[in-house]
This record gives C-alpha cells, sequence and structure tokens, in this order.
C-alpha cells in the first residue's frame, strides 16, 4: 500500500491501517523510517486533536483495570478512545501484549476503542520515538482521548509526561512511609493523583493516602499551567468503577481551563522542542558507535584507563576529531 492511500485510509478512521502504520514506525528499518516521516508529515496537517492522557504507576496498582474502566466510561460517553503502552520492561518479560488485552476484555471488543499491544524493543530512546509517533497517529485517526499507559520505572515516566497533555499518576493505598517511596520528580510531574482501591476494606486507608498526596501536592511549588486547586488528588476504584466521572470531569476542567490560558498548545509547543533536542542527541550519541569515530572511542578511552592521559583531554581530543569530521 502507498504512503496516500495508507493516510488516507487512517483519516477515515480504519483501524487496520492505523495498525500497519504503528509497525511501520516501530520500525528500525532505514525504508520504513523514510516512509513513516513521509507517512506522519502527511498526516501532520490533519488539524485533528485529542486529549493525550498519561497514566504511570507501579505494578499492580490497577492501570489495566483503571483503562478497562474508565475507557469504557469513556466509549459510553461517545468518545473514541486508544490505548498505547510505554514498556520499557517489554524485551525482559517478552510483552505485556496478552496480559494488557485479557485484562480489559470489554475495552478490547469496543468497536470505539483501539488498543495497541506494547512493542519489544530495550532501547529507550527508540520507545520515545515509536510512542510519540504512534500517538500522533491515533490522533490523526480521530480518536478523541489517547491514554498511555507505563509502568513507573524511571525514564519512561519522563517520555509518557513530555508526550501527554495530562499526566496521572496511579497509587495504591499505603501506610505513610510509603509515600516517601513517590520520588519527588514524578509528583512533580504529576497533573492528578488517582488513589485507586478505595473500595472495601481499603477504603479508608485509600482516603488517607489520598489526604497525605495532596497534602504533599500543595507542598510543591506552583506551577503557570495549573489552576487554583491542581495538581488534585482523588480516590478511585477501578474495580467497582467508583470516582471515575468525577475524575474526568476534573480531567477536563483542567484540559478546558489550559486551553483556554494558552498553556495547552504552549505546552505542545514546549514538548516539540524537547523531542526535536532529544533527537539530536539520541543521533549524536548514535554517532558515537559508528566505524571510524567508535574506533577512536575506543582508542581513546583505552588510553584513558591506561593513565596515558586524562578523561578530560581525551573528550577534548575526541570532540576536535568529530568535529573535523
Ligand atoms: N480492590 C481493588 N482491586 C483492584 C482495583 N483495581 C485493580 N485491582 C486489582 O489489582 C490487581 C492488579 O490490577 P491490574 O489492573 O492488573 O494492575 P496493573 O497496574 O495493570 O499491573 P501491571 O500490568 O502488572 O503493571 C488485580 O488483581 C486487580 O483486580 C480496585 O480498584 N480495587
Ligand atoms: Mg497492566
Amino acid at each position: 500500500m502507498d504512503i496516500d492511500t495508507l493516510a488516507e485510509k487512517i483519516l477515515a478512521g480504519d483501524r487496520r491501517a492505523l495498525s500497519r502504520a504503528i509497525t511501520l514506525v516501530e520500525s528500525a528499518r532505514e525504508d520504513h523510517r523514510a516512509q513513516a516521516a513521509q507517512l506522519l508529515q502527511r498526516l501532520a496537517g490533519s488539524g485533528r486533536q485529542a486529549l493525550r492522557i498519561g497514566l504511570s504507576g507501579t505494578p499492580g496498582v490497577g492501570k489495566s483495570t483503571f483503562i478497562e474502566s474508565f475507557g469504557m466510561m469513556l466509549t459510553r460517553q461517545g468518545l473514541r478512545v486508544a490505548v498505547l503502552a510505554v514498556d520499557p520492561s517489554s524485551a525482559r518479560t517478552g510483552g505485556s501484549i496478552l496480559g494488557d488485552k485479557t485484562r480489559m476484555p470489554e475495552l478490547a471488543r469496543a468497536p470505539q476503542a483501539y488498543i495497541r499491544p506494547s512493542p519489544s524493543q530495550t532501547h529507550l530512546g527508540g520507545i520515545a520515538r515509536r510512542s510519540r509517533e504512534a500517538v500522533a497517529l491515533c490522533e490523526a485517526a480521530g480518536f478523541d482521548v489517547v491514554l498511555v499507559e507505563t509502568v513507573g520505572v524511571g525514564q519512561s515516566e519522563t517520555v509518557v509526561a513530555e508526550i501527554s497533555d495530562l499526566f496521572l499518576l496511579l497509587l495504591a493505598p499505603a501506610g505513610g512511609d510509603e509515600l516517601q517511596g513517590v520520588k519527588r520528580g514524578i509528583m512533580e510531574m504529576a497533573d492528578m493523583i488517582l488513589v485507586n482501591k478505595a473500595d472495601g476494606d481499603l477504603k479508608p486507608t485509600a482516603t488517607r493516602t489520598c489526604a497525605d498526596y495532596a497534602g504533599a501536592l500543595r507542598l510543591l511549588r506552583k506551577r503557570p499551567q495549573d489552576p487554583e486547586g491542581f495538581p488534585k488528588a482523588m480516590t478511585v476504584s477501578a474495580l467497582e468503577k467508583d470516582g471515575l466521572e468525577k475524575a474526568w470531569e476534573e480531567m477536563t476542567t483542567l484540559a478546558d481551563w489550559r486551553r483556554a490560558e494558552g498553556h495547552f498548545d504552549r505546552a505542545r509547543a514546549a514538548q516539540a522542542r524537547f523531542w526535536f533536542r532529544e533527537d539530536v542527541k539520541q543521533a549524536l550519541l548514535a554517532e558515537l558507535e559508528r566505524g571510524p569515530v567508535k574506533a577512536k572511542m575506543a582508542e581513546l578511552s583505552d588510553a584513558v584507563a591506561a593513565g596515558e592521559t586524562t578523561p578530560t583531554l581525551a573528550a577534548e581530543q575526541m570532540l576536535a576529531a568529530l568535529r573535523t569530521g
């Protein structure tokens, strides 16, 4: 299929075309890369804008259950929902593909929803590019909401936050000492904290945990992109489908405010800038792994190890060699 036809089909909301296109952007093959770039360029002018929601949380906190319940609630409101996963561990575990689809049985069958399994890739730079391009494809395909899930392990949260309009942190009810476990950097990224499993015996603990996090959020520096009262902490039960409508209301309130105040577009522009810089950095790093440059790196690295030169001097020498090509 040629790129023009593929683009047309995506714009028409053809799911198979969308899947094909995502496979294309996931490919590392040079000719695929060129086709993917052409396709994305063609779709860039679609003028469609989804609400991109990033969702992070540790294993077992209830991300899949939440996406299933929350996603179904959105489809019942007539919204089209796409689900993507950024999963740096998938290469190790052999992919969370089956796990995810079986944990989202209703959503996986819903005609208004699209779930894209996570590919197995190890290289985080590759994951980032593939993920943001997949988001762009879903957006062009006319989805109203694109949910991007990641399991909370280090850098993948940054990737997800940098491709999302809203970033949600899903937490479990826990004792006070676990509050310390959430890294400050992650708290600072969150637009909303959802304490899940606020049901049955866990409800009182969830309420207390939520209050603790609300307190912690208030201590953070006020961000220009937040109206009064945000970032917010709330309790939900993905299992009992409780608090999901309220959470969605808060999300739309926040997104609407950001749109009205210009923060929404500003954030996307800043993200585009961020990814441009990241791509340049990744490409420069990749240069170091190529032929003669790689050999020079190895040579200087050995010299440093042998004490023949210092790391600083060797680095200067390396950069000089790069500049002269
Ligand atoms: N009580 C209760 N249990 C829940 C809730 N949400 C999820 N669970 C349970 O928690 C367990 C893990 O849920 P998942 O949705 O698979 O969690 P996850 O975050 O997707 O986990 P990973 O995919 O392994 O990272 C399952 O046994 C769920 O039934 C909830 O709201 N309340
Ligand atoms: Mg899951």
